[in-house]
């Protein structure tokens, strides 16, 4: 028997700019309450006994739902979404468009952040051979590079990712291409004509304003010129 009460108390675990803005986009756009606390990263919070237990893999995002841990991004979009049905954040479930959503969701997951990854961190996966971490760093560009192109191809005749309406998906999309914007990435992004424009209209949400100032509010992150024109101007320390 299901006895988690509806709807059920949650809190999100997220760390600024992390991945985890996703489900905050979503649990804003949800209309539910919740509470949404800040992991600190930086200081390996998440490494933290406290933090491993609700989740084993010392990531963000994680959602207490009640007395339940729920983790992985695309887990946590599809149950927000599932949670308010109304809002349509998810096309309904036994449709190809909501397998349509997924297929982006485990994309995202599974190809455009861990090309990130491995260009930002790439002695997760090189260890200490100084050899290693460099190829992968290249081998991560190159990556991503790719991921991006697909991201733009994807988006072919569609204004967001599922068509001509919102979705948790674009929630997810929006993340990783402020992340196009790093630095650190040490290469020229391709033209991406299709997916700023789709970023630009998540970004009109009040939903994603809201969420991104509390993000900013916890640890300033700089966000891409063309957001803010003038206002871009808070230190990165993302
Ligand atoms: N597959 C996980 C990946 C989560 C993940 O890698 N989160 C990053 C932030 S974007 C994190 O917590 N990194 C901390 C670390 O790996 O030490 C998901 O999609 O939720």
């Amino acid at each position: 028997m299901n006895t988690t009460p509806f709807p059920p108390e949650l809190t999100l675990y997220y760390s600024p700019k992390a991945c985890s803005l996703a489900p905050h986009i979503v649990l804003e756009e949800s209309g539910l309450r919740y509470s949404a606390r800040s992991v600190n990263i930086r200081a390996g919070e998440h490494r933290g006994a406290d933090y491993l237990l609700l989740n084993p893999s010392g990531t963000v995002p994680s959602l207490a739902i009640g007395e339940q841990i729920l983790t992985e991004s695309q887990a946590l979009l599809t149950y927000l979404a599932d949670l308010v049905p109304e809002r349509e954040l998810l096309p309904r479930p036994g449709t190809l468009a909501r397998a349509r959503a997924h297929e982006w969701m485990n994309f995202i997951s599974s190809s455009l952040h861990p090309a990130y990854r491995a260009v930002f961190r790439p002695q997760s996966y090189g260890g200490d051979s100084p050899e290693a971490v460099e190829s992968v760093r290249v081998r991560g560009q190159e990556r991503l590079l790719h991921a991006l192109k697909t991201v733009e191809q994807r988006l072919s005749g569609n204004i967001y990712a599922l068509g001509n309406a919102f979705s948790a998906v674009d929630a997810y999309l929006f993340v990783f291409y402020l992340w196009s914007f790093d630095e650190r990435l040490g290469c020229e992004m391709p033209e991406r004509s299709r997916y700023r424009a789709l970023a630009h209209l998540v970004w009109q949400r009040n939903s994603v304003r809201k969420v991104v100032a509390r993000e900013r509010g916890v640890r300033p992150y700089e966000l891409p010129i063309e957001f803010t024109g003038a206002d871009a101007s808070t230190t990165e320390v993302a």
